[in-house]
């Protein structure tokens, strides 16, 4: 009995052992992802000029490193008294403290990434609003800029995961008259992505999205949707004129190396088909999501050999024992 019980509790006693001393790879890798997008000179108009009802944004940003996140936002009404039109989220950070609104990427050049450091961060802001921020609201005047970023680095040797994100938000309520109105959408964008892993087994994840719709008030089926795909279509309800890169699409990272998203800045735009008369509600949104993980260190492929044999030779050894004894 005595004799069973210990050769029960050894193998595990030796794969404890050995996976103690193993040597483990990816001990000094790192996992990296940055997204970041820069909506600029975003312009709304209506043919004919019209008014908007209401109006609301909300900047917001979070992040979660090893389990632990924070998440902030800001959607004052932009009606406050003497508030600037901006809506700007405080960064949301773990493992490190940047200054409000730092929207470039920690890592140094590309590929890179920054060994020995854990970090996960969002960061927002929407400059100002394609509507005028005090009643009768009108379109147009002045344009709208709205910048995000989420960037995250996990060091390799330990099981860290981390992932960060924001979202910038406007909503826009309007009512067209009974000649029907057509609206336009004028945007330039500036995204960068990278993703960068030294190790197996690491992932990188970064990805952005760009999107602009107008449902009926009282409904929940948008009569537009445009989300722009580099492509000609991808559009619900108007007409595209100008769609030069994605700005919905992800990069990643699953073996070591890099891969980076570096368009140069272009210009969007599209219109409606005319919106009979009825109140609408126009969303305007952008994302930015990253994900890295790298996991605990893990014992090289010869030792799990190694190992192996060992246990194999104890087997084998309790089976001569359980011979001999009888
Ligand atoms: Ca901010
Ligand atoms: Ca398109």
């Amino acid at each position: 009995m005595r004799s069973r019980n210990l050769l029960k509790a050894l193998p595990a006693a030796v794969l404890a052992a050995v996976a103690s001393l193993a040597p483990t790879h990816d001990a000094n890798a790192t996992a990296y992802a940055y997204s970041f997008d820069d909506i600029f000179n975003l312009v709304v108009a209506s043919t004919p000029a019209g008014a908007v009802d209401s109006v609301a944004a909300n900047s917001q940003a979070s992040a979660t490193l090893n389990g632990s996140g924070v998440s902030t936002q800001d959607n004052t009404p932009i009606t406050e008294p003497g508030r600037a039109s901006a809506f700007d989220a405080l960064p949301s950070q773990v493992g490190i403290a940047l200054a409000n609104n730092t929207f470039g990427p920690q890592a140094p050049g590309f590929p890179g990434v920054l060994p020995g450091t854990n970090f996960a961060r969002g960061d927002s802001i929407i400059n100002q609003t394609a509507i005028n921020p005090l009643p009768p609201f009108n379109l147009i005047n002045p344009s709208t800029r709205a910048q995000n970023v989420a960037e995250a680095n996990v060091n390799g040797g330990n099981t860290a995961g981390a992932d960060a994100g924001n979202d910038s938000s406007t909503q826009l309520t309007f009512t067209v008259g009974a000649g029907g109105a057509t609206f336009s959408f004028n945007l330039d964008a500036d995204p960068l992505m990278r993703v960068a892993t030294q190790g197996v087994g690491e992932s990188a994840l970064a990805r952005l999205a760009v999107g602009i719709t107008i449902t009926p008030v009282g409904s929940n089926i948008p009569v537009f949707i445009w989300a722009p795909d580099g492509l000609a279509g991808g559009i619900l309800g108007g007409v595209e004129t100008s769609d030069p890169f994605s700005l919905n699409t992800q990069i990643s990272q699953l073996t070591p190396g890099s891969t980076q998203y570096d368009p140069a800045a272009g210009h969007f735009a599209a219109n409606t088909f005319v919106l009979p008369a009825g109140s609408y509600r126009v969303d305007l949104g952008m994302t930015e999501r990253v994900a890295v993980i790298s996991p605990a260190a893990v014992p090289e492929p010869a030792t799990i050999s190694l190992l192996g044999l060992a246990l194999a030779g104890l087997g084998f050894g309790s089976r001569r024992k359980k011979v001999a004894a009888s």
